[in-house]
Parts: C-alpha cells; structure tokens; sequence
C-alpha cells in the first residue's frame, strides 16, 4: 500500500487570529507587527492578511515601509498576542491529532500527518477526510486552512502552499511527476535563496531541470546531503516518515534589549526572565530539549543565530543559561550592537521518550 501524508497550513496565522477575535478587521488591511518600543513607528511586520498582501505588505517589512504602502488606506497595525497564537495553535494541533493516525508538528501552524491506515491507501477517502477537517476546523475556530495530500512529505508540503487560502490540493502518487514538473527549484523544502540562486547560476531554475541533473554536479555544488536529497525530492521521491514529536518541535522567547549593544553580560542579564520563561514553559509540558540557539537582530534587522546540539536532551536550568551565555559569546564575537535577543529550543521531546531511552541504555 502506497503511503499517504498530509500538510495543513494555517492562513495567514497571526492576523486570522486577530480577524477572528475582532470580526470588524475583516476585510481591510491586518498587520500583526512586532513593536520594538523604540519609536512609534520601529519594528517589523510578523506577517498580514491578504488585503494587505495586495499592497505588497509582506512578512518581516518594517513598519516604516509597510505604512508607506498603506498610505490613505484604513489599516489595522496590531501588536503581537503570542500566547494567544499558541492557545488556537494547540487546539488546532489538539484536533488534528485526534484525526490522523500520526501526527508531526512543523511549526507554530503546520504539520505533517499520515492517514495511510485511516483511508486505507485511498486518495479519494483522503481528500473526503481533508474536506472534513477543514470543515471541522473552520467549526471549531473560524480559521481557515490549506491542505495538500500526496505520497509524501515534500509533495505534500508543496500541494498545501498551492492553492492558497483555504485550499486543498490532492496530488497522487502517479500525478506528482507531473505536478512538480512546471514549479521553480525554491517551491521544494530545504531550498532557501542561498541554494536557489548557486542553483540558478548553474542554470537549474525548475524542478525538472533538477530531476536531470548529474547526480556528481550537484554534490560539487551543494554537498552529498543536500544534494542527495534534492535529487530525489525533484524526481518526487522522499521517504522521511511522518515522525511524532510530542507536540510542540520549538519553544522560544524574543526581547528587545533596553539599548543596543554587544555587552555579553547585558544581553544575558536582560534575557534572564524570558529564559525562565521558556523554561517554565518546558517544565509544563513536560519536555527536554536537545539543541538550543541564540538569535540576535541587529540594527538593520538581520538575523544572526548560533545553534548547538547536546549529547543527550536535557530539562536542567543551569544548562540552558550556561549554553545560552556561551552560544552568545561567539555571536557577539562576528556581529555588530544587537537590538533584539532571543532563545529557541529545538527537538524538544517528552518524557515517554526520555522513559523508553534509559530503557533502551540502562
Ligand atoms: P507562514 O505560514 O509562513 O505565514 P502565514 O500563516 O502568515 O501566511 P500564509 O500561510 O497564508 O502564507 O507563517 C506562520 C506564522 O509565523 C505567521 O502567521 C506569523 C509568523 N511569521 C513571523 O512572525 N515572521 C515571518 O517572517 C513569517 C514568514 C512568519
Ligand atoms: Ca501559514
């Protein structure tokens, strides 16, 4: 029996959530934006409803700019609720994982599933099921989603970005050749502007052109792994299984720093309490944590981010401020005065897989 995953992707997550709570936004522009507090005008966009979208308003402008393409226009510029976010994502998640036979958590609002048992191998039964959830979704939350259905997890990721908002996208096992075939490179997971444009300049620019190329070129270019992967993703091919996480795959906190700066003792004193925070937060769900980054924005808003990956997952406090003070002692070493800082804990995993490992070594 062929394999059948999903992908379901919240609509424009953040600012959905705001038009559901407040129902009069719907239908002029909605921008969820980070303040940094320093002028009224300083920060950036988290992300928009398509209204906005039509005015090029897109995810990580700043307001500044956003604002400006809004001009004249009625527009609601909203700060961030984020445990709100989190409490509609977790019901959502909540659902889904009642539904699917296996569930992976990508992201604040999308996930892998499985249903090959569910439909028995049946991508008519699955695109009834995705109608279904959609629908169930839309019941409970008044949120709107797109899905994609396909033999994998890169088809199926791909399908749900397809048609968007509130798509569904069901692409079989004996279609996905030829769904893929028409789309650029950058449509695949993994292929960021970095790779897209490496890709580009050696004249691979669609999917198929990729499928083609000599398997020995492409590990010259971007490694074995990478390459290896790609190579089968664009033939369609890719059989990572869904995996379940337990829940949430990240749990992180941003601050803006009271002033800029690149004072290693500053940054972690004023990043003390959103680490207890997150580690409040870790403690609660019962989970331990196995590589942990330290991301910091500059000035000019970039992103610089050092990440390590422990042994063995742990839940211990001392820990993760010891990792946090020395993974910000090497970033502060390459960059610039930071204006904001943060912590992301990433494969996260529960107690039950904590239990059966020690089983497993013990
Ligand atoms: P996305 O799924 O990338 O975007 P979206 O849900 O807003 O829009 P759509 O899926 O309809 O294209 O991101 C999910 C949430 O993550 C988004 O609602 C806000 C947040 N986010 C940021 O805070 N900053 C970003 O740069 C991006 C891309 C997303
Ligand atoms: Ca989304």
């Amino acid at each position: 029996m062929s394999r059948i995953v999903g992908h379901l992707d919240l609509d424009y997550f953040y600012a959905q959530v705001e038009e559901v709570e407040a129902p009069s936004l719907r239908g002029i522009p909605v921008l969820v934006c980070v303040f940094s507090g320093r002028t009224e005008e300083s920060g950036v966009v988290s992300t928009s409803n398509y209204k906005a979208r039509e005015y090029g308003v897109k995810s990580g402008m700043p307001i500044a700019l956003a604002k400006g393409r809004l001009k004249g226009v009625e527009a609601a510029f909203i700060p961030m609720h984020h445990a709100k976010y989190e409490a509609y994502s977790d019901r959502v998640m909540g659902t889904l994982r009642s539904r699917v036979d296996l569930l992976e958590q990508a992201g604040i609002d999308e996930a892998f599933f499985d249903v090959t048992k569910k439909t028995g191998g049946d991508y008519d039964a699955a695109a009834a099921f995705a109608r279904e959830l959609k629908d169930e979704i839309f019941r409970e939350e008044k949120l709107s989603c797109s899905i994609g259905i396909g033999p994998n997890k890169v088809v199926a990721k791909i399908a749900s970005d397809f048609k968007k908002p509130n798509g569904l996208t069901v692409i079989r096992d004996d279609q996905a050749l030829a769904f893929l075939s028409p789309l650029p490179v950058d449509r695949i997971y993994g292929v960021g502007p970095k790779t897209a444009k490496l890709l580009e300049e050696n004249g691979i620019t669609t999917i198929p052109e990729l499928a083609r190329s000599p398997i020995e070129r492409l590990e010259d270019l971007l490694g074995k792994k990478l390459a290896v992967y790609l190579r089968n993703a664009s033939n369609a091919i890719d059989d990572e299984p869904v995996v379940d996480r337990g829940g949430t795959s990240q749990l992180s906190r941003m601050i803006t720093l009271k002033t800029d700066t690149r004072d290693l003792q500053q940054v972690v004193a004023e990043l003390l309490p959103a680490l207890k925070d997150v580690h409040e937060k870790l403690i609660s769900k019962d989970l331990f944590f196995r590589s942990i980054s330290a991301i910091g924005i500059l000035k000019d808003l970039s992103p610089h981010t050092r990440s390590k990956t422990l042994e063995t997952p742990t839940n211990d406090y001392s820990v993760l401020e010891k990792e946090v003070r020395d993974l910000f002692a090497a970033l502060l070493r390459e960059v610039g005065d930071l204006r904001r800082a943060g912590v992301r804990l990433g494969e996260l995993q529960d107690m039950v897989d904590q239990r059966s490992l020690t089983d497993f070594t013990s």
